[in-house]
């Protein structure tokens, strides 16, 4: 399904002058509002294909219907997120959950929806019906050299597949680790995961990133081959120039300090990536900004910090994606949420004033500081971002115009109500 342009127009017509209103409003107390829109419009997020079906637990799922039932409609459901947005220009795949096939046909589809393609993913987490080794005890890591071959094997196949489709990084996130003390032997499974990126990392063209995602806890409970940032940096910094830190917000053990994992990262030129989602308990794959949107505000402020620092372009230079679970919200509604809380923080992280915090850094001022950064969080930057998306020809209410335009009602007719999409 595609919403007409006329469609969002006559939408922004009818909230048009409350819109104007609430933006030169809060325009008149900002210095740099013209910068601050063009970053806003520069900046996309990537949809992974596989969060437009129903997440679930390992207790039930519950889907909504009108799933899509292969790629080319899950590029639809993602073009569509962009012609409201117009922030979410690009896809992410994840194999053997949605083979490219027919390589053209698809990147003409996502060029013809607006879309480019993010990083590729492999899976060595999962037996595929047709693997001939499984990696019930690990993929990279595995004793049997056969296996870890077979990872690789697959990681390589994941890269041509990207280059066929104009992908330019790879996102390697392992399951590996044990599940019970004894079971492992830590030293000699670092090595093989390592022998076995270096193999994967040979075969990336010269124009690829790799991320490596790290994880702490998960499907293993005792321990994880990459567990955390300094595991994860210290194989990307044995990989090579090529080679980064992915964070997923969500692997990482309560209370940690992700905004100064982001500062140190972006120091040692080592941080490549990013999956937003949040949570309260660990990997709860919530809706972005559904919890703790303070912390997401914090993160942004470090990663601009840094990546300003480092002379980074905001939107190109890190690969950002949503890497979310939608258990009882319309998938759609729950990533254009998240994409409003990821252009939220960005927004307000854009308007921290950085001269006067550096002066309150260097003075000690610790109350001046805080008032600082909590000014900007506290800033309704709403109408901010609402006015870039005018200006590209987007909704000013996203959310408003999928429901008004009665979108899953149409998706269930097209695609029926027992569609399951790929994925997890
Ligand atoms: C693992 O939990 C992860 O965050 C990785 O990025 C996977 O590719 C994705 O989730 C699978 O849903
Ligand atoms: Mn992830």
């Amino acid at each position: 399904m595609k919403i007409e342009k006329e469609k969002i127009q006559q939408h922004n017509q009818f909230f048009l002058k409350e819109h104007k209103n609430r933006f030169e409003f809060i325009a008149a107390g900002i210095n740099n509002v013209l910068v601050i829109l063009q970053h806003l419009k520069d900046f996309q997020v990537a949809i992974p294909s596989w969060a437009l079906g129903t997440g679930g637990t390992r207790f039930a799922r519950f889907p909504g219907g009108g799933e899509p039932r292969n790629l080319e409609e899950k590029i639809e459901d993602i073009g569509l997120l962009n012609a409201l947005n117009t922030s979410s220009g690009a896809i992410s795949l994840h194999i053997p959950w949605d083979i490219p096939s027919n390589a053209s046909h698809i990147q003409k589809l996502a060029a013809e929806n607006g879309l480019k393609f993010d990083a590729m993913n492999s899976n060595t987490f999962q037996d595929q019906p047709d693997q001939k080794l499984s990696y019930k005890f690990g993929s990279m890591q595995h004793v049997d050299k056969a296996v870890r071959k077979q990872a690789i094997d697959h990681n390589i196949e994941v890269i041509k597949y990207g280059m066929e489709l104009g992908s330019s990084s790879l996102t390697v996130w392992l399951s590996d680790g044990s599940s019970f003390p004894g079971q492992l032997n830590f030293r000699k499974a670092f090595q093989n995961t390592l022998e076995s990126l270096q193999e994967v990392y040979a075969a990336l063209p010269a124009d690829w990133k790799m991320f490596v995602e790290y994880k702490a806890y998960e499907p293993n409970f005792y321990s994880m081959t990459v567990g955390d940032w300094g595991q994860s940096l210290l194989y990307t910094n044995k990989l090579g120039d090529k080679a980064y830190t992915l964070v997923d917000l969500g692997h990482h053990l309560p209370n940690a300090n992700i905004e100064q994992i982001v500062a140190l990262l972006l120091m040692e030129k080592k941080l490549g990536g990013f999956h937003f989602n949040d949570s309260k308990y660990g990997d709860d794959d919530l809706t972005v900004g559904s919890i703790r949107p303070y912390q997401l505000f914090l993160i942004f402020n470090e990663l601009i910090e840094g990546m300003d620092a480092r002379n980074m372009h905001h939107a190109n230079d890190l690969a950002w994606m949503i890497d979310a679970s939608h258990n009882i919200k319309d998938p759609l509604e729950d990533l254009l949420q998240s994409v409003e809380a990821i252009m939220i923080a960005y927004a307000q992280a854009l308007i921290v004033d950085r001269k006067k915090l550096s002066e309150a850094q260097n003075n000690n001022d610790v109350v001046t500081a805080q008032e600082i950064l909590q000014h900007a969080f506290r800033t309704d930057v709403r109408a901010i971002i609402a006015e870039a998306r005018l200006q590209k020809g987007g909704a000013i209410s996203p959310l408003i115009v999928y429901r008004n335009e009665k979108v899953r009602e149409h998706l269930l007719k097209e695609r029926g109500s027992k569609t399951i999409a790929t994925g997890l």
